[in-house]
């Protein structure tokens, strides 16, 4: 089981489910963009190999992961928009503001699919370091990117 190894990028024996005309929305920060763009990659890579047209993924981004939670806000109010997936990379520092960005996060955008009643997607790297964010963007441990989007389709057919 893909779990079992914290990768959930190997989705293909599973059914998503249909996509049919749906509308993505994707939020992606700039914070560590080496990282955030092969999420997003992924994450657009997925949705259309699923069967999302390129004309109803719209991708807008916001400077860092704590601009994430209005820039979804901004998307989910939107009624023509299905699901938002919301991607980003918080490398742990030597600061505080790992704990106070990551929490916030978290919690404003598990807020925002409960207000608007739509999946918004929690595609947010937590790593250590650098390295453990490249294990995750496309290296060992897959690419986050994907599942997220792979996640927004399971909850639309939910
Ligand atoms: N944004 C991220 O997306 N990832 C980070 O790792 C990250 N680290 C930050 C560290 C510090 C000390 C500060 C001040 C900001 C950081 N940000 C990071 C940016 C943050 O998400 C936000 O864009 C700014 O705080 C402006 O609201």
């Amino acid at each position: 089981m893909a779990s079992a190894q914290k990768n959930l990028s190997d989705y293909s024996s599973q059914n998503l489910g249909n996509i049919g005309n749906r509308r993505f929305a994707i939020v992606v920060a700039e914070w560590n963009q080496e990282i955030t763009e092969k999420l997003l990659n992924g994450a657009f890579q997925t949705l259309t190999q699923e069967g999302a047209k390129e004309e109803n993924i719209f991708i807008k981004t916001v400077p860092g992961s704590f601009e994430l939670c209005l820039g979804a806000q901004w998307m989910a109010q939107d009624s023509k928009i299905d699901a938002v997936i919301c991607l980003g990379c918080i490398i742990q520092g030597e600061t505080r503001h790992f704990d106070f960005i990551a929490q916030a996060v978290a919690q404003g955008l598990c807020d925002l699919g409960l207000k608007y009643n739509k999946p918004v997607i929690f595609g947010v790297l937590t790593p250590d370091n650098q390295q453990q964010a490249l294990d995750r963007a496309g290296g060992k441990h897959g690419n986050k990117g994907d599942e997220a989007a792979a996640t927004a389709i399971k909850m639309l057919n939910f």
